[in-house]
């Protein structure tokens, strides 16, 4: 606990080993049970472990992969094991530790450092001048932010932020509150997520969400998975990938990384798994960052003019389709031979390997496409995507089994959050319900997302911010710019289980409330009460927690929101708060006559398993776009482009984090260990550059308003793709221009950033 416990760069130093090329086994099993005894103990943590993701006990908060039919008695991976032991932990930190430290204190300490000191377990206020947090009531601190929200010109100065673990209730009380307050600023994790997954969709399937079953992957002939790490970040979903290997399944993947679990995964759940392993991925293909659009560009111009047999579903085009002759006359245009090339270039690949993946193609009935960041946080993530449903579009690969798109969520219940309406955009359709359930006339202009609310704090246009989970400063784009905007307020609110960087830079004035995890018994109401959560397939189902709060002053979430609304809007509101947080029944009851769906949902919410949502691409090949039909769309080629002397810098995750809660400084699959800031670095581009393997150099950006720099990183020579380079965030986070965003979904382009190598400037002391 007592490595890196300083912001400062220049105490990380990172070992370096080399790549792994398998994926979990039996460190992963000795990892996790290690690990949840170190925080929780055995004998709070264990039984733990025998709850994660079973009928009768919690949903796990590590990931949205959806749990199959069967479910092991292990239903979790390590790094589920680690995300439950994070928040089951037995650490503390109370008054006693505020009083200890002052926040300027906190403020010089690493996230890591933050994170290790446990559950916060007391509602606490930072005055304004004060150097300490104090303690403070419930009822005094939701008379405080009434008060802030009060003394505002218009609602739209306060923003309410949500993180995707947030339950369905909680949340639909949340937006509930916003919206009756008067706003639409509910921005959220997903602005920096799958915001471009869902722009995409919406436009072309008309509904933005996934459109598979793990059916679905269990019977496809042929799983591309791009951009995506689900050996650290899925990991229950290569259990689901060996099995649709075992039914005939034909895996591509696409990365400028060869992540360990794509290529052997040692099933810790099987005897065989352990000592064998399943070698995933068929064809490996890796391709230059924001290559992912040329790519498939290349392969639709390729299945149009294709004289196999079947190559194309015409039938299903001409019957479920619009926009086709757009897009065929797009592709073709100009010569052939000059678009591959052209494709071989921004792609890195050969026109060989390209030619291999159109056979794999060719060869497939049924194809499913799976993707995560690598392709949501580019500029052209929106064309990227939609040119990825035209692919499966010309196939006929929507709305039949073994076949679609399955975007694989991050947060456990992010897709859920944006169900019950956490989302600054919310359609007409909503509002109307709403606006009817509750009677009030809820606002329509629409709200800030992430990047948005950030500006709006910059130019003193949104004064108290609140948010619901999350660690809103390190997670966003450009830390010094964003850290400086949340200075600006008036009032900062964080509803929270652990302590991180966003209770540490605030406005003003500050709260830090405690809330429930998935872990805890919920006994809001003097009852047990159980929550709902909706994965990543659209598949709804009960969570209660089974370890008793380590604190009576922690509160739900949904009692957190109905005491501050109930204070904000009164006693006699037409909205019963206290009554709904009584009984989340009722809450459901309300949920049910506003959100399509969910008929029935309190007697359905307690069938193990749940229920499925109505997807209507999926499940009756109806596409509820403005056409009425699927989408085809024309997205011209594009890609990033670097420049000479500089790399393309994706920001990405370790094996030992979960998005800004660092578990510990080891990426063992990648051969990192004791430290976190590197920079992968391709050892061709490395001898060019001159970067020799171990120096340390500083990471310079470089954007319209000119540079940010990244002191301190080791440099590893690293089987990256050619001109990419690669680093974890959040301290990388420092170097994404806010204004560096994806077309329409305004997503932070996190994973395309330009960089340039200069001398470290924050040399280690030794
Ligand atoms: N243990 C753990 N689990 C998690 C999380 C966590 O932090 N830790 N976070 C959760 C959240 S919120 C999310 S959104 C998901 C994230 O899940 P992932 O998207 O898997 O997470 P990243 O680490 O960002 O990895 C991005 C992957 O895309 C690849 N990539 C980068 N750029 C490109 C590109 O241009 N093209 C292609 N084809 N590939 C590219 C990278 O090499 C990397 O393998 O995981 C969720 N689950
Ligand atoms: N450079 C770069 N930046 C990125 C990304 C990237 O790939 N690269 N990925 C982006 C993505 S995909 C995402 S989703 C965002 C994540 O952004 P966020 O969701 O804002 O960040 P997290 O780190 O997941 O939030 C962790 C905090 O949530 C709180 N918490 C945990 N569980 C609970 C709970 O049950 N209730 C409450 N109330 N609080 C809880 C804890 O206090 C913890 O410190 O980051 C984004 N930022
Ligand atoms: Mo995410």
């Amino acid at each position: 606990m007592s490595k890196a416990p300083r912001q400062d760069p220049a105490q990380d130093a990172p070992d370096v080993r080399g790549p792994k090329h398998r994926a979990a086994g039996l460190p992963a099993v000795v990892g996790s049970v290690r690990f949840v005894g170190s925080q929780a103990g055995i004998r709070r943590g264990l039984p733990l472990l025998r709850d994660i993701n079973q009928t009768d006990g919690f949903d796990c908060p590590g990931c949205a992969w959806p749990e199959p039919g069967h479910r092991h008695p292990a239903e979790f991976c390590e790094n589920g094991a680690k995300a439950v032991a994070e928040e089951a932990t037995r650490r503390t930190v109370g008054p006693e530790f505020f009083a200890a430290h002052p926040v300027a204190d906190l403020a010089d300490r690493s996230g890591y450092w933050l994170g290790q000191q446990g559950r916060l377990t007391r509602p606490m206020h930072l005055a304004e001048g004060a150097d300490h947090y104090t303690p403070i009531g419930w009822d005094e601190a939701f008379d405080l932010i009434a008060a802030e929200l009060d003394a505002l010109d218009h609602p739209d100065e306060a923003a309410f932020y949500t993180s995707g673990r947030t339950s369905n209730e909680a949340a639909f009380l949340y937006q509930l509150f916003a919206r009756k307050l008067g706003t639409n600023n509910l921005p959220d994790c997903s602005n920096m997520c799958h915001e471009s997954s869902g722009s995409a969709l919406s436009e072309t399937i008309g509904v933005g969400k996934g459109s598979v079953t793990l059916d679905d992957l269990y019977r496809a002939d042929l799983i591309i998975v791009a951009g995506q790490n689900p050996g650290t970040n899925h990991p229950r979903m290569l259990t689901a990938l060996e099995k649709a290997k075992r039914a005939g399944a034909r895996i591509a993947t696409l990365n400028p990384l060869p992540e360990a679990g794509m290529r052997r995964f040692k099933n810790p759940q099987t005897a065989r798994g352990l000592t064998l392993g399943t070698e995933l991925t068929d064809l490996f293909l890796q391709i230059k960052v924001g290559g992912d659009l040329a790519l498939f560009s290349a392969l639709n111009r390729m299945l149009l003019r294709s004289d196999a047999p079947g190559a194309i579903d015409r039938d299903f085009i001409a019957a479920h389709t619009h926009g086709f002759e757009a897009f065929a006359a797009h592709h073709a245009a100009g010569d052939d031979e000059d678009a591959l090339a052209d494709a071989v270039r921004r792609t890195g690949l050969t026109a060989e390997e390209i030619r291999r993946l159109l056979e794999e193609v060719l060869a497939a009935d049924r194809i499913v496409v799976c993707w995560a960041m690598g392709l949501t946080q580019h500029r052209h993530a929106v064309p990227t995507i939609r040119e990825i449903v035209a692919f499966l579009l010309l196939r006929g690969n929507i709305g039949r089994p073994g076949a679609g798109v399955c975007p694989v969520r991050g947060h456990s219940n992010v897709q859920g959050d944006r169900t019950m309406g956490i989302w600054e955009r919310m359609p007409d359709r909503f509002l109307d319900a709403l606006g009817t359930e509750f009677d009030f006339a809820p606002p329509r202009d629409h709200g800030h997302d992430t990047v948005e609310t950030i500006r709006a704090m910059r130019d003193g246009r949104v004064k108290v911010f609140a948010a619901m989970g999350g660690n809103f400063v390190a997670a966003t784009p450009d830390t010094e710019a964003t850290e400086n905007a949340m200075r600006r307020c008036r009032l900062t609110v964080h509803v929270s289980t652990k302590l991180n960087r966003s209770h540490v830079v605030t406005g003003a004035r500050a709260l830090i409330l405690p809330a429930l995890g998935r872990t805890d018994i919920d006994a809001t109401g003097g009852r047990e009460q159980f929550v709902t959560v909706e994965d990543s397939m659209g598949i709804v189902h009960a969570s209660r927690g089974t370890v008793p709060p380590l604190s009576p002053d922690m509160r739900s979430e949904v009692a957190i929101v109905t005491g501050l609304a109930r204070t904000v809007f009164g006693p006699d509101d037409a909205v019963p708060w206290d009554d709904l947080a009584a009984d989340y029944d009722r809450i459901r009851d309300r949920i049910e006559r506003v959100v399509p769906g969910f008929a029935d949902y309190n007697a359905r919410a307690r069938v193990p398993g749940g229920f499925t949502l109505p997807h209507a691409p999926r499940d009756t090949r109806a596409f509820p776009t403005s056409t009425g039909k699927a989408n085809f769309t024309v997205n011209p080629v594009t890609s990033p482009e670097a420049g000479p002397g500089r790399l393309l810098l994706q920001t990405l995750r370790s094996h030992d984090q979960f998005n800004t809660t660092i578990y510990g400084l080891d990426d063992r699959y990648r051969g990192i260990s004791d430290g976190r800031r590197v920079v992968l670095v391709n050892p061709e581009d490395a001898r060019e550059l001159g970067l020799a393997d171990g120096a340390y150099c500083d990471l310079v950006s470089e954007w319209s308003d000119g540079d940010r720099r990244a002191p301190h990183f080791k440099i590893v020579h690293y089987p990256t793709a050619r001109g990419c380079a690669a680093a974890y965030f959040p301290e990388t986070n420092v170097l994404v221009p806010l204004d560096s965003v994806a077309e329409t979904s305004n997503t932070p382009t996190s994973k395309s950033i330009v960089v340039r190598f200069e001398p470290d400037s924050a040399p280690a002391v030794r």
